[in-house]
């Protein structure tokens, strides 16, 4: 049956481009209800601890940003629906074992092909093999669909080809074959938010510019600071050319994803725009009436006395669920692969 899982790295506050690309995207479809709502409960979200551990954080700051990254996602909405699960991964011990047993039917090939071992600066072992412990957190929860942003796309046919594998090598049907969920309608775009230093990347939790990148729990003044001095070009006036004019696409999407409006469109429903500063500001007036809610919320969330005890709450619950279910798939993946019971 349907089932829906998908995580979040706890490497900073989640930004514009985790938001559209990924937890807004979450919330929509864990929304669909009646006849409609084709996921078999729970639908499973996770803190991925585990996978923040490849950049070496400091231990303080990664128990900060796991209660953060999680009181983001609730504030977003994510819990508001029934059957909807939010848990910390390293909380759940069964990722780690699904992860070997994986380890130990994937050619090393598989994940020489991947690029992000050789573009991130960490050295060490994780940083190769995340993909496989990805693949597990999907396995685990036998999960069929997983909403993810365009960067992700590889490891979800990662999944794929690994969950294949298994049933074949024990000829058995234990794993479905995991299918990726982009945004879509006029939140396509939103698939790949830019940084708005350089439209070459992604926005990041990771870069070291904060002025790439719009964090939920940004202050008006912050989010307006940025988005003033966002990279753009020296052509003079507004239009939408995503291959000339990168920078200002970028802007022009992220107004199309907010306004649910196809971004050839945008510049005409809120026109006339007559030049980049007034696009910045309505895009300002719609990322600050989206926001504002959320930050509210991160806030009270994370301030004495009622939260963090509200999340750490909220947490426990999740990973009640999800222990359910892992032990489950644990059980039988032990008895296939010929291991003893625990
Ligand atoms: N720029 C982006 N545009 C659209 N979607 C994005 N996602 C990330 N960046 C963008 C999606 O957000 C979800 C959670 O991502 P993640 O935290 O697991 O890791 P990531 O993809 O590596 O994101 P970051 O922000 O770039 O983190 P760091 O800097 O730590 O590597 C995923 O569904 C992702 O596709």
């Amino acid at each position: 049956r349907p089932r829906l899982l998908s995580g979040i790295q706890p490497t900073g506050v989640p930004h514009l481009g985790n938001y559209l690309g990924a937890v807004s995207h979450w919330v929509r479809l864990t929304r669909q209800d009646g006849a409609d709502r084709p996921w078999s409960p729970p639908s499973l979200f996770c803190v991925v601890d585990l996978h923040a551990l490849t950049a070496c954080p400091e231990p303080a700051k990664l128990r900060q940003l796991t209660l953060e990254t999680a009181a983001s996602l609730i504030a977003c909405g994510l819990l508001d629906s029934p059957g909807v699960r939010l848990f910390c991964q390293s909380q759940v011990a069964g990722h780690t074992e699904l992860q070997w047993l994986l380890s130990a039917i994937c050619p090393i090939s598989k994940l020489q092909h991947l690029p992000n071992w050789r573009e991130k600066p960490y050295n060490n072992a994780a940083i190769f093999t995340y993909p496989l412990l990805q693949t597990a957190d999907i396995l685990l929860y036998r999960a069929t669909h997983v909403p993810v942003g365009e960067d992700q796309l590889m490891h979800v046919e990662l999944s794929r080809e690994l969950a294949a594998r298994f049933n074949t090598r024990y000829n058995c049907s234990m794993f479905p074959l995991p299918e990726p969920l982009l945004p879509c309608g006029a939140a396509a775009v939103a698939a790949r938010v830019r940084s708005l230093r350089d439209p070459t990347k992604k926005m990041s939790k990771s870069d070291p510019t904060a002025a790439s990148r719009i964090g939920l729990a940004d202050s008006d003044d912050e989010i307006w600071t940025k988005l003033r001095s966002a990279v753009t070009d020296s052509t003079p006036g507004v239009s939408y050319d995503p291959e000339q004019r990168p920078g200002l696409a970028n802007l022009i999407d992220l107004l199309a994803a907010l306004t649910d409006c196809p971004p050839a469109e945008v510049l005409v429903r809120h026109g006339p725009v007559e030049n980049k500063l007034a696009l910045k500001r309505l895009l300002a007036d719609s990322l600050l009436e989206r926001l504002r809610p959320i930050r509210r919320r991160i806030a009270e969330l994370l301030a004495p006395p009622d939260g963090p005890a509200e999340v750490a709450r909220l947490l426990r619950q999740g990973r009640e669920a999800a222990e359910a279910e892992a032990a489950a798939t644990i059980a039988e993946v032990r008895r296939l692969t010929g291991l003893p019971p625990l």
